[in-house]
């Protein structure tokens, strides 16, 4: 790539976005909820799960019952033997070995259970066999081709038996289990019941290691309760990685000793001028075990050398010029990289990554590396080889959005695709992005697939959603779902792979309920990319699962959008 620095699509469109809602603000328009007819929002005791809404427009549609063939991400095999388990009053949830770990997940699925049920469902441990009418959740006797997150359900008229190799496995057993009670099973408050169960049997293991999510915390920031909210819709869909994206040209959200300016300072605003915020390393440490205690890793991203606006108006001296840069509240970039032949920006780096390094249990720390413009090709190359560098010597790997694959990349360092899949769309420079990504690929370098036109929940559904960007296309439900990471990119396939993620980007999105109208339903098919065979995958059948989890989602208070895509109940 001959400096193959482009101008992205998403830049220009954002500011005719902002340009857009300003002047619609300007005439009185409330240009920025989304039309009443789209949003779904209920809270768990206004939609018992015996009287789910109707609407008399739609006919009714074919939905299967709570039963083995009613789980997102579908399970890898399953074989329903047509009797029934009821939970009552009387079940207890045994765990063997009855160890810290395994306790904790039998007390998360009580938690799961108990404020719908009106049940004082208790954890037990075991030795010898479990009473009859009970859950028990084993370590033993599981098939090691299992894996780290695999596990075996067996439901029996006088029995729910989960086992599986690892806590992992169990854990995601359990939201196996949730899923097959009715979906009123995830209200906060007691409904009807009753808790019946189909008979049968479920083995199943990830396609994926990595089934990610990623949350832009920078652009406008979202408290530790909001990351938590979305760590528990997460968990319920088998997702195993949030990506936070901690700083950007408008806002640094992560407190760091040894620079305070960059949150006293640089944390202070976000998009559109209102205060922004910052996470403290003890509001870090908490997200982190937060997440960890539903086996999602956090994984850190520092982005740099570009989208740094907020780190300079904190520290000018990380500029070539040494002229502290004004606030930047706009959705696209000033542009400014960091000073790459600077000591200082070095040791900036170092301090940084240190003090990101060892709040962070996690293999990975993400270095951003993305849309750098006015830079040379042979500065960056070397500014990601030094940053590598830094990343290790602090015991991690590196993470990078895929322009870092024009550098030469260490081992175990990870490329992040996300620019437009290859087609007549795809710009010159993109296209050279890619083929230095197909020969890092070549080398060993490892892929996430998140590719901006299918992962982006950024992106808008269709022509009436309010929120969102354009740039890579309108992403309706069946897009979101309908493709197969492996067959993507000539030269990246399934053993390149390491898995798949979902980036929401949140230059257009100030809340909760804005963050969950643009991730789900769609990040329930990414969910179903990650984890299930390709094989097992079908779109037609989907919308079916993915309708009659329509009443799930409104027993967890989401504020989903109701696609016309899917007949909802
Ligand atoms: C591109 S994807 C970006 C982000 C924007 C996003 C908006 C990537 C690595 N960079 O800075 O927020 O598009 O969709």
């Amino acid at each position: 790539m001959a400096c193959g620095w482009f101008l992205p699509s998403h830049l220009l469109q954002l500011s005719t976005f902002f340009l857009g809602a300003v002047s619609l603000v300007a005439c009185g328009n409330p240009a920025s909820l989304p039309p009443a007819s789209m949003a779904v929002s209920t809270t768990a005791a206004s939609v018992p799960a015996s009287a789910p809404a109707t609407n008399p427009m739609q006919a009714t549609p074919q939905i299967p019952p709570p039963g083995m063939d009613n789980v997102i991400p579908r399970p890898a095999s399953e074989v329903a033997t047509g009797g029934t388990f009821r939970l009552s009053a009387d079940t207890a949830i045994h765990v063997e070995p009855a160890t810290d770990e395994l306790k904790a997940i039998g007390q998360y699925l009580a938690g799961q259970l108990n404020p719908a049920t009106g049940y004082a469902t208790r954890v037990q441990a075991t030795s010898g066999a479990p009473a009859r009418g009970s859950i028990s959740l084993s370590l033993s006797g599981a098939d090691p081709a299992l894996g780290d997150e695999g596990y075996e359900l067996t439901i029996t008229p006088g029995q729910v038996r989960l086992v599986a190799a690892q806590p992992a496995g169990l854990f995601y057993g359990v939201q196996t289990i949730r899923q097959l009670l009715p979906p009123g099973i995830d209200s906060a408050s007691v409904q009807p019941g009753p808790w019946v169960m189909q008979t049968g049997t479920i083995t199943d293991a990830a396609r994926f290691a990595w089934r990610g999510a990623m949350l832009d915390v920078a652009r406008h920031f979202f408290s530790v309760k909001d990351v938590t909210r979305y760590i528990d819709l997460l968990a319920y869909y088998k997702i195993n990685r949030l990506h936070l994206h901690l700083s950007d040209d408008q806002g640094w959200r992560l407190q760091i000793k040894a620079w305070p300016n960059l949150t006293a300072s640089g944390g202070s605003l976000e998009v559109g001028g209102t205060p922004g915020g910052y996470y403290s390393q003890a509001d870090y440490t908490t997200i982190v075990n937060y997440a960890r205690s539903r086996y999602i890793t956090i994984v850190p991203e520092i982005d740099m050398p570009g989208h740094v606006n907020a780190a300079q108006v904190s520290y000018p001296e990380l500029t070539c010029s040494g002229i502290a840069p004004l606030p930047y509240t706009a959705t696209s970039s000033p542009g400014i990289p960091l000073c790459v032949n600077k000591d200082i920006t070095y040791a900036f780096l170092e301090n940084v990554i240190g003090e990101l390094a060892a709040l962070t249990p996690g293999p990975t720390i993400h270095i951003g590396g993305d849309e750098v413009q006015s830079m040379s090709r042979p500065d960056y190359i070397n500014f990601v080889k030094r940053v590598q560098a830094i990343v290790a010597a602090n015991g991690k790997q590196a993470i990078g959005w895929e322009e870092i694959s024009q550098s030469e990349l260490l081992p175990g360092s990870i490329a992040q695709h996300w620019n437009l899949a290859p087609g007549p769309y795809t710009t010159a420079a993109q296209q050279a992005v890619q083929q230095d990504l197909i020969q890092a690929v070549s080398q060993g370098t490892k892929v996430i697939m998140s590719p901006a036109d299918k992962a982006y929940l950024d992106q808008k559904y269709d022509a009436n959603t309010a929120l969102g960007l354009t740039w890579a296309g309108y992403i309706n439900v069946e897009t979101a779902y309908n493709w197969d990471p492996a067959t993507l990119i000539p030269g990246v396939t399934e053993k390149d792979i390491l898995g798949v993620e979902a980036p929401l980007w949140s230059e257009t999105l100030k809340d909760m309920d804005d963050l969950e109208y643009m991730a789900f339903p769609r990040i329930l098919g990414l969910a179903e990319i990650g984890w299930t065979p390709q094989a097992r995958r079908d779109w037609n059948e989907y919308k079916l699962r993915l309708a009659a989890h329509g009443p799930r989602l409104e027993a967890l208070g989401v504020h989903f959008y109701a696609s016309q895509e899917i007949a909802w109940p």
